[in-house]
């Protein structure tokens, strides 16, 4: 039987046996594929019942990004401002001081975030940048914040240094499937991310794994990263969809705008096959109307990056996501 066939009764139970048994549902690229390829209202009704089942249905995790070393870095990401082959106009800026970080982090809560996000620009940490980085984490959490951090792969033990210091998650993305990877990153392979994932779960630090989507890749590469992304076990607390910021100067700057109903078709699919999951709608949101948006509400998606700036890009001021939230009538988490 294919999950097209599947009604949405005999689905509800497919995730009740594995909730009893505790294994993940695993599913094939072709299951999620025929999940992609359905009607799309059959799809986002699916999409929201399940969503509906795990999570209160109108609230948003609000998390909020700050870059504390920027630009400079040796890896050859196509998507990214921030590689040091690229001539994109990021400016490097050395490591933030904690205090700067702590600054930000106040002000982020004021706001109403109730995660701090800490993104590097390095292919992994040094030692030395594990010392400091431990360091704001602790101040972070000092705060009374969730603490997440992104600075690429990690050695052995570096993820348990992290954990002791309070880190609450770690993300770092698979970005696409196996098979479109090597088109968009040479430096670094997919086994590499797998290997960083596995010791972030081992250290006992919530894993945030995700994607980017809109990079010139098929629906069936979509379908493989969300497999890759639901047949970890157990599959990622958190799940960043990333849409593509096309960013002048990088080898991506120029690909072809994928439709914005994709883009809600994937978040839907993140949905369905990791219900647990907090799904979140990632970058891109400065280039996507209000209506796309709530359509990825609609389809699962309740978690944003809030505040102005992503790592480098813009995303929508702080005030414009309020009043996007309150016009539709959802709350912070
Ligand atoms: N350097 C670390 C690494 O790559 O693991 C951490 C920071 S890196 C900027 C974090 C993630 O941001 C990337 O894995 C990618 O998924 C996302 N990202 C970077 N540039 C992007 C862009 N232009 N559009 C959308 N997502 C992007
Ligand atoms: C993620 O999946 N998206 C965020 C966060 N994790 C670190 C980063 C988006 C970066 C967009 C490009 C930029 O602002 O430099
Ligand atoms: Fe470096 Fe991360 Fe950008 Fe890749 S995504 S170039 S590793 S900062």
């Amino acid at each position: 039987m294919t999950l097209n066939s599947l009604t949405a009764q005999q689905h509800s139970e497919a995730i009740n046996r594995s909730k009893k048994t505790c294994h993940s549902l695993t599913w094939s690229v072709t299951d999620i594929k025929a999940l992609l390829d359905m009607p799309f209202n059959d799809l986002i009704f699916r999409a929201q019942s399940v969503h509906r089942e795990y999570h209160d249905a109108n609230g948003v995790q609000l998390s909020t990004l700050i870059s504390v070393k920027t630009g400079g870095c040796p890896e050859d990401c196509g998507y990214c401002p921030q590689a040091a082959r690229y001539h994109t106009g990021v400016e490097n800026q050395a490591m933030l001081s904690t205090d700067d970080v702590v600054t930000a982090a106040t002000a982020a809560k004021e706001k109403g975030a109730s995660r701090f996000c800490m993104g590097a620009a390095w292919r992994g940490p040094k030692q030395r940048d594990i010392e400091k980085m431990t360091e704001m984490v602790r101040a972070v959490k000092a705060l009374g914040m969730e603490t997440c951090a992104t600075l690429g792969m990690l050695k052995p033990g570096q993820a348990q240094q992290l954990r002791e210091a309070g880190l609450d998650y770690y993300n770092h993305n698979l970005d696409t499937a196996p098979e479109f990877y090597e088109e968009i990153i040479t430096t670094r392979q997919y086994e590499d991310r797998l290997d960083t994932l596995e010791q972030v779960r081992e250290a006992g630090i919530n894993v945030c794994c995700g994607g980017i989507v809109g990079m010139g890749e098929t629906r069936q590469a979509r379908a493989g990263l969300i497999a890759q992304l639901a047949n970890l076990n157990p599959y990622p607390e958190s799940v960043p969809i990333n849409h593509l910021v096309q960013v002048k100067g990088t080898p991506l700057y120029g690909t072809d705008v994928l439709d914005p109903l994709e883009f809600v078709r994937t978040i839907a699919a993140a949905r369905i096959t990791m219900p647990k999951a907090m799904v979140r709608l990632s970058a891109g949101r400065r280039e996507m109307s209000d209506a796309v948006q709530a359509l990825c509400f609609l389809a699962g998606a309740n978690s944003i990056f809030y505040g102005d700036k992503l790592l480098t890009t813009a995303n929508p001021e702080a005030d414009y996501d309020q009043a996007l939230l309150s016009k539709l009538g959802l709350h912070a988490l």
